[in-house]
């Protein structure tokens, strides 16, 4: 269902709006926030030289190491008594990244994410379960406000306290269950150990993200859960979720909801604006935040850009799934590899659990790569041959497709530990 016009909008009355967007926020911000007035100047860029969309080009870009620079509410373009709200996301070193929001971003924010749900299928006659973490983390505020907004029925479940979930789920006939990717696979597991079986529930649809997850990894949910998968997309920073999502239609690609945020894609390397189609770092400028705008803010995810209209009737530039990042790409022997591109290549066998972990470590001068992946009760049966025979499969597969050897332990059922949000999939024992 398309939930806002602005969603179907000709490209060229698009792109209209957001250069008229684009020329305020830059005004604002440089009125505003010394950082970037600082910025500008040091760049030799006035507001008044943006004339087209392209001049965005003209602008520095704005990096995690920016926002930590100034912590805590350095980078707030209003006066902290009209913001109404702060997040924060935890980073894994040193301080947490926040982020403020004004009435109006919140409203905003409610808005982009009923569109998020409606993408997706949900309506008003929906029970959404909400189980991403309520708190800092903007994903369990970003959904609940959004299904609010569409007129749904929420249930603020937050994360954790898995065998309720299950239990509620059953109860009150929940159809939408939001959370992570990971953590649905937690919920079906300890569901099936209370006897409930998920596929038999009226649950049918299923917003995941917050973490990056594969093609495989969706159809091992669909197939098992017997609901539709949608990838929903966002980091705090911008807004949180509601950056972009997929539609229940075509499943093919993530809109970006590109009237309030303007999307490119970059080498990660060189900065250089890449053409639509080439795979790079996602940059995104909000054209409509008042609190906390960001301009060509660096994600370090990785994507590319699909322009093709949509068959659900969307106009919007469609990101390709964030397969990883340009900061979790481990570096194994001078070879790059994603924990994605593992985990799909896990995913494509029979019998192999999604649960994984990949450990790296280094012996002497040289990298290691340890993939453990819990096989099903089934395969762990089995002679001890068999399952000799599945690891080197796997670890030679891995060798043709990524081109880096990995020695793969083939785990016992539950050894993984199991997540309630963001899964963690390496442990890189190198940086300790
Ligand atoms: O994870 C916001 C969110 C909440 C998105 C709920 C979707 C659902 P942060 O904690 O700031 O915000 O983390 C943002 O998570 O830069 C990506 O690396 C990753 N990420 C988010 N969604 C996806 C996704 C939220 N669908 C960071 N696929 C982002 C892959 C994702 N990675």
């Amino acid at each position: 269902m398309i939930w806002n016009e602005a969603e179907r909008l000709p490209r060229k009355e698009l792109e209209k709006l957001q250069l008229e967007r684009l020329k305020k926020i830059v005004e604002w911000v440089y009125n505003r926030v010394p950082f970037y007035r600082k910025k500008f100047d040091e760049a030799g860029v006035k507001p008044e030289d943006i004339k087209h969309l392209q001049d965005i080009q003209k602008l520095p870009f704005t990096t995690k190491d920016d926002l930590r620079d100034n912590y805590p509410f350095g980078m707030f373009a209003v006066d902290l008594e009209d913001v109404v709200r702060v997040h924060a996301s935890s980073g894994t070193t040193g301080k947490p990244t926040v982020v403020g929001y004004t009435k109006n971003d919140i409203e905003l924010w409610a808005e982009v994410m009923a569109r998020t749900l409606a993408a997706a299928g949900v309506t008003k006659k929906d029970i959404v379960q909400n189980a991403y973490g309520y708190g800092l983390f903007t994903g369990g505020l970003g959904v609940h406000y959004g299904a609010e907004k569409l007129g749904a029925t929420v249930v603020p479940m937050s994360g954790g306290n898995t065998q309720k979930q299950v239990m509620l789920m059953k109860d009150f006939g929940s159809t939408v269950l939001a959370c992570t990717p990971s953590y649905s696979l937690n919920i079906y597991e300890v569901a099936k150990e209370m006897g409930v079986d998920i596929k038999e529930l009226p649950l049918r649809v299923g917003v995941f993200g917050a973490e990056p997850w594969s093609e495989n990894m969706r159809r091992e949910i669909e197939s098992k859960m017997g609901i539709d998968a949608i990838d929903i997309y966002g980091l705090s920073e911008i807004i949180g979720p509601g950056v972009a999502s997929e539609c229940i239609e075509a499943k093919e690609g993530l809109h970006v909801f590109e009237n309030h945020f303007l999307v490119e894609i970059i080498n990660p390397e060189t900065g250089e604006v890449l053409p639509y189609g080439e795979k790079g770092e996602l940059v995104f400028t909000t054209l409509t935040k008042e609190a906390f705008p960001l301009i060509r803010y660096r994600t370090r995810d990785i994507s590319w850009l699909n322009p093709e209209p949509c068959k659900c009737g969307r106009t919007t530039v469609r990101m390709a799934r964030v397969t990883g990042r340009t900061d979790d790409m481990l570096i194994i022997r001078g070879v790059n590899v994603f924990p994605s591109q593992i985990e799909h290549i896990l995913l494509e066998y029979e019998g192999l659990s999604p649960h994984y972990l990949i450990i790296v470590d280094r012996k002497g001068a040289l990298d290691t790569m340890e993939i453990q992946i819990e096989v099903t009760e089934e395969i762990f049966s089995d002679e001890i041959k068999k399952l000799e025979w599945l690891a080197k499969k796997i670890e030679n597969d891995i060798k043709d497709l990524i081109g880096v050897s990995a020695e793969v332990k083939l785990v016992e059922p539950k050894t993984i530990e199991r997540s309630m949000g963001k899964a963690k999939r390496v442990i890189d024992k190198r940086k300790i």
